[in-house]
């Protein structure tokens, strides 16, 4: 706890601008923390630990300890707390946990710089509503000079988390409660600042004033929407889905696979909300850049399209191409700023995906609407025959690199079916979304609402926390590797069941492939071949280097016997360029 007094008297020039900093933090304070069990920071570890939180995240200072030390004592059966090697991937970690058990995901970071690195993970999580609380140390707002300032509440709002804080003594707790629930209504990172001067001082309020929240439902849909909705349904011939992540939030997963059958609409669903209609007769899979050949000669035959929960941006139209250009939309979506931004759309609905679909399933009943619509038996068939994995390729594997492709069917091949999947960003993102299964969409994991690298191995290792007794995938490329080495360690210590699959083609392939073509140098982004899986061991995880199908014996061994992660330092082909990339580069 002295550090508490340290940061803030290595301030240069303190007493200048404001109060003597150890005059707010001074030792009566810090004496107070170790003397009773009831100070601020205990209160608010108390009070998230009484949500039900299990699990949590971070990386531990001197203003955040207290707190988490708290949070681990009072959780009912005990709030495990996984310690990361970086505060990025502690969020990054609270995300993927997040979004694997619908949960809040929680975090504690130190205060300053240990607030500053979990931003890119934050403005992730903000963007894909991921319902994070972090519990963040914040100097004492007395304390003007210290090292650690910055100004905490805007840079969090700048990402667009919520930045929330500890008040005072006597509002500890309704303040630590007030953050949990917001997280969880507003489905959005919380970053609950907690001043360091505040944190030791006794807890005039230990409980909270409110009772929990009871189960929020969502708004009603509009009945004139929905009206509209079935009249332009009831004229359709050949409707179709698409359910992005709004949908996957709603868990509106058996309510679409309803309406879909009583309109006939082939299914599908924009990259991150994957394997929501997983193992469904008449899903093709992903719309947009990943669809298969099939899927991308299907949809745009739609007369109809209802979108759910889905932003319909050029990813996952592919430019436009796979809505048809007369095809009527239906777009439902929560947030009235989200309709017509990248399709126009001739009805919307303001709603949850769920609700909207429980409505738009009873006006049809009510109605007497049947119809098949797409669904024959010819195209269920061609459909299953049509798969990524059934699409043929020419092998570019030589003795030195693998082709991505293929050592995705493969591994696709070799791992349970319940399996989850954590996919970075990069050129080589595409071939674990088009060539892994997941059981479900909660066993997915697609962190590229921001489009940052380096995201995936932390989501993964939330995710192997969250469902220990399945393989977890974290495909990866080598800069990802690279840039979340730290937590190789973390998922070594912690004995995680998790597959690492570095996609190493010695380079950033994404610039490379984008660059090289229009005749510009990128040797600034090609590599020395580097030995990832030398690292790996160095960090205490089994590795293998892959450069041919028969490495991956190595996975067969693992997996039936894991105790901690394994690595695979994949050398890739780095000549590919995936057709999905170069598609994108030509639309600009
Ligand atoms: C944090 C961050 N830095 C830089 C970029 C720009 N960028 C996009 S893809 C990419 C290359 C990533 O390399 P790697 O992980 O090896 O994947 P590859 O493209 O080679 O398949 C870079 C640097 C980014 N999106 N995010
Ligand atoms: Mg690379």
């Amino acid at each position: 706890m002295g550090l508490l007094v340290s940061e803030v008297e290595v301030s240069p020039g303190q007493g200048v601008n404001g109060p003597e900093p150890s005059s707010v933090v001074g030792h009566d304070a810090k004496d107070s923390v170790a003397a009773q069990d009831s100070s601020v920071a205990d209160v608010v570890g108390a009070t998230i630990a009484a949500q039900g939180v299990k699990d949590a995240f971070g990386v531990l200072g001197s203003g955040n300890l207290v707190v988490t030390n708290a949070l681990v004592r009072h959780g009912a059966g005990g709030v495990h707390f996984h310690h990361a090697r970086h505060e990025m991937s502690a969020v990054c970690m609270a995300d993927g946990y997040a979004r694997v058990t619908g949960r809040v995901g929680v975090a504690s970071v130190h205060q300053g710089p240990g607030l500053t690195n979990t931003m890119t993970g934050l403005a992730e999580a903000a963007k894909s509503r991921t319902p994070l609380l972090i519990l963040s140390g914040e100097t004492p707002a007395a304390a003007l000079t210290s090292n650690f300032r910055i100004d905490q509440h805007d840079l969090v709002e700048s990402v667009g988390a919520i930045a929330d804080r500890v008040h005072s003594a006597k509002t500890a707790a309704d303040d630590a409660a007030r953050a949990y629930q917001r997280a969880l209504t507003e489905r959005r990172p919380v970053v609950l600042m907690l001043p360091i001067d505040i944190q030791p001082l006794p807890a005039v309020q230990t409980e909270p004033s409110q009772r929990p929240l009871p189960p929020l439902r969502p708004p009603e849909p509009a009945p004139e929407a929905i009206n509209d909705a079935t009249d332009l349904i009831i004229q359709a011939q050949r409707p179709a889905i698409i359910a992005g992540r709004g949908a996957v939030i709603a868990d509106a997963g058996p309510e679409l696979e309803l309406l879909g059958e009583t309109i006939g609409a082939v299914l599908a669903t924009s990259a991150p909300a994957n394997g929501l209609f997983a193992r469904l007769p008449y899903a093709l899979g992903i719309s947009g850049g990943f669809a298969s050949p099939f899927a991308s000669k299907t949809l745009p035959q739609a007369d109809l399209v209802l979108v759910f929960g889905a932003s319909v941006n050029h990813w996952t139209t592919k430019h436009g191409a796979m809505i048809g250009p007369d095809a009527r939309v239906i777009q439902i979506d929560l947030e009235p700023r989200a309709i017509g931004r990248n399709r126009p759309a001739d009805v919307a609905i303001i709603a949850d995906a769920r609700a909207a679909a429980n409505a738009l399933n009873d006006e049809l009943t009510k109605r007497g609407h049947a119809n098949q619509g797409f669904r024959t038996p010819a195209l269920r068939d061609e459909i299953a025959e049509n798969t990524w994995s059934h699409d043929p390729y020419e092998d570019a594997s030589t003795d030195e690199w693998i082709d991505p492709r293929t050592v995705s069917i493969e591994i696709n091949k070799l791992l349970p079916a319940n399996r989850a999947v954590a996919v970075d960003s990069g050129h080589f993102l595409g071939y674990p979304s088009m060539f892994l299964d997941v059981p479900d969409a909660r066993s997915w994991l697609f962190p590229n609402g921001f489009q940052a690298v380096g995201l995936g191995l932390g989501n993964a290792i939330g995710a192997a926390i969250a469902e220990p007794d399945r393989p977890t995938v974290a495909a990866i490329g080598d800069g990802g590797a690279f840039m979340a080495l730290a937590e190789l360690e973390t998922a070594a210590r912690l004995k995680l069941t998790l597959l690492v699959v570095i996609y190493d083609d010695a380079a950033y392939g994404a610039e490379v492939h984008h660059f090289a073509p229009m005749g510009h140098d990128v040797s600034l982004v090609r590599f020395p071949d580097a030995d990832l899986a030398g690292i790996a061991r160095a960090a205490g995880a089994k590795a293998a280097t892959v450069r041919r199908t028969e490495d991956l014996s190595v996975v067969e061994g693992w997996l039936a016997n894991p105790h901690g992660p394994l690595v695979l330092d994949v050398k890739v082909n780095p000549t590919i360029c995936a057709e999905w990339l170069e598609e994108a580069f030509r639309a600009g």
